[in-house]
């Protein structure tokens, strides 16, 4: 922090997206907020914050705008300080006018994220809730929409409140049985019991939530098959749009192209790959090498068959290739071709250029993905940060209950404990060092 002034000094930005619009935001925060809004607007006296005043701004006589504005006073306001938000016609020029008279009359530019940095740091949030706010307006699915909003009504800090509250509880035991030895046999038991089920709360909060943050940034699902089985069709037709080239000619894709797509409110990261089979053509080899590299890193794989031709060598070598991943074998061309051969009862029959059976697939895809999405949709961290400092805790938690099994000495043992209880505190921002806002802070946008 560079002291409290930094928190109070005056900034201002423009909040609303840039561009135009019909109507565009600006915020002044600090210290002169009200001050400057007062000035430009002609107002003498504020009646009433949180109310909305219809103005004109002046600066040296030249009009700029007819605006609302709003005064909201410390500590009522989103960051915390004395805040005002100016609502101005959205016209890139008479934004950035209004913006310039404000900064000339005494308030410096915010940096990205600084409103939200000031909330926190005057209290107003927590950390974890500041994330949230940064991934609501990331979220690119519902769930991940929901899991944010989620967490900035304060669910998962309720939950993290929660366990740094058992474990101080476990700390008072294990002081309490320190100093008076002799009749705790019972209650050692008790502190172990309760040691396990908090870190295996834990343990099960870090995979959820590792499943969670993959959710959010997408479900990778690949096209994979033999050459002209109609991938590209698919990929098209999953996307309503013609991204990649279609033609009769076997060997078309060379490359992985990539899309996204949301089935049912899930994120989906979509790759179509080339047609894959042994080829002298150094170019397909390339390209073939990348769909089998796609397929490494893939959730779940369509793999694409042709019903005019039936199951045949090529097909037999590319499921050697991924009948250990999460695949779905999907029988196109079914409006042309009968001879479906292989895998009766798990395939989805389609006609990627007709659309027909593409609903069924969807419905197949959901209930392939959906162990992934039960754990997405549990509360869980949504941030690297979070999840890195929750594998710590998990860590410490883990080092204590061993050294507990080991039959070690219960003050080696509570200093686990306490390294797990200083992380909790990192984590909602009871503890956080200047860097580490930076690097959080640094992700929002300008005005934010
Ligand atoms: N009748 C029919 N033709 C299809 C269907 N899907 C694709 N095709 C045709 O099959 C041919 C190959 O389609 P693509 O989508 O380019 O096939 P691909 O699997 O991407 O081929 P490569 O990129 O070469 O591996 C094209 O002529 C498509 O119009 C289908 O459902 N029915
Ligand atoms: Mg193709």
């Amino acid at each position: 922090m560079k002291g409290v002034k930094a928190l109070r000094d005056t900034i201002a930005a423009i909040s609303s997206p840039k561009g135009t619009g019909a109507i565009a935001i600006i915020r002044i925060d600090g210290e002169k907020s009200h001050e400057i809004a007062k000035k430009l607007s002609g107002m003498s006296k504020i009646e009433e914050y949180r109310k909305v005043y219809h103005r004109s701004l002046l600066y040296n006589n030249e009009l700029l705008d007819d605006v609302n504005i709003v005064f909201y006073k410390s500590p009522n306001s989103y960051t915390g300080n004395d805040l005002v938000e100016i609502y101005c016609h959205g016209g890139i020029l008479v934004t950035h006018k209004i913006l310039d008279v404000i900064l000339k009359s005494g308030a410096r530019l915010a940096e990205r994220g600084e409103f939200t940095k000031r909330a926190f740091l005057n209290g107003k949030l927590s950390l974890i809730q500041a994330e949230a706010i940064y991934q609501i307006i990331e979220a690119k699915s519902e769930m991940s929409l929901k899991i944010s909003l989620e967490n900035l009504k304060g669910k998962l800090g309720k939950e993290i409140e929660d366990y740094r509250e058992r474990l101080l509880k476990i700390l008072a035991e294990i002081e309490v049985s320190i100093d008076y030895p002799d009749d705790i046999e019972s209650d050692v038991e008790l502190i172990f019991k309760e040691l396990v089920a908090i870190s295996n709360i834990i343990d099960k909060k870090v995979e959820n939530s590792k499943k969670g943050l993959h959710l959010s940034s997408g479900i990778v699902m690949t096209i994979v098959g033999k050459p002209n089985s109609g991938k590209s069709t698919l990929l098209n037709r999953l996307l309503y749009e013609d991204r990649a080239i279609v033609t009769d000619i076997p060997g078309t894709t060379r490359d992985v192209i990539k899309g996204e797509i949301d089935i049912n409110g899930i994120h989906f990261i979509i790759a179509d790959t080339a047609g894959i089979r042994e080829t002298d053509d150094f170019v397909e080899k390339i390209g073939i090498e990348r769909s089998l590299n796609e397929v490494k890193k893939s959730d779940i794989i369509l793999f694409v068959l042709d019903s005019s031709t039936g199951f045949t060598e090529e097909d037999e070598y590319i499921y050697e290739k991924i009948k250990d991943y999460n695949f779905i074998p999907v029988w196109n061309k079914c409006d042309f071709g009968k001879k479906v051969n292989r895998f009766e009862n798990i395939s989805v029959k389609i006609s990627a250029l007709s659309g027909e059976g593409l609903r069924d697939l969807e419905m197949k895809i959901l209930e392939r993905v959906e162990d992934i999405v039960k754990s997405g949709e549990s509360s869980h961290v949504t941030t690297q940060r979070q999840l890195e400092i929750l594998e710590r805790v998990k860590m410490h938690l883990n080092n204590a209950r061993e050294n507990f099994e080991k039959g070690f000495e219960l003050d080696i043992i509570s200093i686990d404990i306490r390294k797990a209880l200083d992380e909790l505190d990192i984590l909602v921002g009871r503890k956080f060092g200047e860097d580490l806002l930076d690097t959080i802070f640094s992700n929002f946008c300008v005005g934010k």
